[in-house]
């Protein structure tokens, strides 16, 4: 008969010690399988993950943009665009770029195709670009139909001859006293020697009615803007169109990004921006330079958009940015293989919505010289700006995405 040993405290410990080891070994044991499992199914879907990557089809081939330092006086050392108000807050979007006729009317181009008329309380429509129907315009997926106007001229010989560049229909005119309507550049058309114009982006019309103007890709038009911009090669241009035989050529080939193009104050030279590589190039018209360009300004703190010019009696330029310089754009530049992953998951849009906003609007004389960097750290006002139009100091501020017109009384400063 087996008699049952009462345990001393002692002994009870170590068994249940033992106990608790045997249950974890066992625990070990059958785990161990679980994760030999784990490990392979994660190697597996990240092995599948970037050979599906890989392969995926990508409408880009990026290569590294490199935008060196940063020249500023005052790198968002100030707040003076915090005291723009808003015009038309929340009633309208994207008025990029401006104009102003004979008598002191202004225009702009919206989002949906529409150019519109405006002074400080109310807006009238003054065309559309596209043709009938209107019903879809003002989305990203109809632009090309209904047209998008991105600058603005008026005639120097006729003060109500509006010049228009529409990046899907290329460079037209319109009467404001007769309406007559008339196309000069179609960017259908094919031009000799002129690569397809694609995106259309900004003008400057001279006084001998010469039309100079950018083309910021052709390969890309605007509704893909981010893909230019993820690419970074030199896919733009300034082109030039002769108004006495009506010919089409290029001035500047391989621009990054051509955007805006303004002229010096006696048209000795043009400025261009060359949006992806945070810089403005200078054209030369006249001289023993002419028809040679060279760097203007590189190095800016941000972004650079439309030019336009200043009302100081000397001349010189008003920039507008889109964007400050900051360390994903950094990051990003320097890493094509990054962006060409972005591109094919179809990240772009929610990358670049992700970007701080931040103003910022710069003028400078003729020479290059910064007279003055105006912010809006944080875009708690003026988050982005495409244009300024300077009248007497009173800066009306335009934004490719903006939903107002921003307006500054900068006259007594
Ligand atoms: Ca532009």
């Amino acid at each position: 008969m087996e008699v049952k040993r009462r345990k001393g405290k002692g002994e009870w410990e170590a068994s249940s010690h033992r106990k608790e080891e045997q249950r974890k070994s066992k625990s070990i044991s059958l785990g161990r399988p679980r994760c030999k499992l784990c490990l392979l199914v994660t190697l597996v879907s990240v092995l599948l993950s970037l050979v599906l990557i890989a392969i995926l089809p990508t409408p880009i081939d990026p290569v590294i943009i490199d935008l060196g330092g940063i020249k500023s006086k005052s790198f968002g050392g100030n707040a003076y665009l915090r005291e723009a108000i808003r015009l038309f807050d929340g009633e309208i979007k994207g008025p990029e770029g401006f104009a102003i006729d004979g008598d002191g009317n202004m225009y702009t181009g919206l989002h949906d195709g529409r150019i519109v008329l405006f002074n400080d309380t109310h807006m009238t429509t003054v065309m559309r670009m596209g043709p009938p129907p209107y019903d879809n315009c003002g989305k990203l997926t109809s632009e090309s139909h209904c047209g998008r106007v991105l600058g603005l001229e008026i005639s120097q010989s006729d003060p109500y001859l509006l010049y228009i560049c529409d990046c899907y229909h290329g460079i037209q005119t319109l009467h404001l006293k007769t309406g007559h309507r008339e196309v000069l550049v179609n960017t259908t058309a094919t031009y000799p020697g002129v690569p397809p114009i694609k995106f259309s982006n900004d003008m400057v019309v001279l006084k001998n009615g010469s039309v100079f103007f950018t083309d910021s890709s052709y390969k890309f038009a605007r509704n893909e803007l981010l893909m230019e911009m993820y690419e970074g090669r030199p896919n733009g241009k300034l082109l030039h169109y002769n108004p006495t035989d009506g010919t089409v050529s290029v001035a500047i080939g391989e621009l990054h990004f051509a955007n805006g193009v303004c002229a010096s104050k006696d048209e000795s030279f043009l400025i261009i921006s060359e949006t992806s590589r945070s810089r403005i190039l200078k054209y030369h018209l006249k001289g023993p330079k002419t028809g040679q360009t060279e760097i203007f300004m590189n190095e800016l703190p941000g972004v650079p958009d439309n030019i336009s010019p200043s009302s100081k009696p000397g001349g010189g330029f008003w920039i507008g940015f889109a964007l400050l310089r900051n360390e994903a754009l950094e990051v990003l530049g320097h890493f094509p293989a990054i962006r060409n992953v972005f591109v094919k998951l179809r990240l772009t849009r929610l990358i670049a919505e992700s970007l701080p906003r931040n103003g910022l609007i710069m003028e400078c004389d003729e020479s290059g010289t910064v007279i003055r960097e105006l912010y809006d750290m944080g875009g708690v006002k003026i988050p982005s700006v495409s244009e300024v139009l300077d009248l007497n100091g009173v800066l009306y501020l335009g934004s490719y995405d903006g939903t107002y017109i921003g307006k500054l009384d900068f006259s007594n400063k």
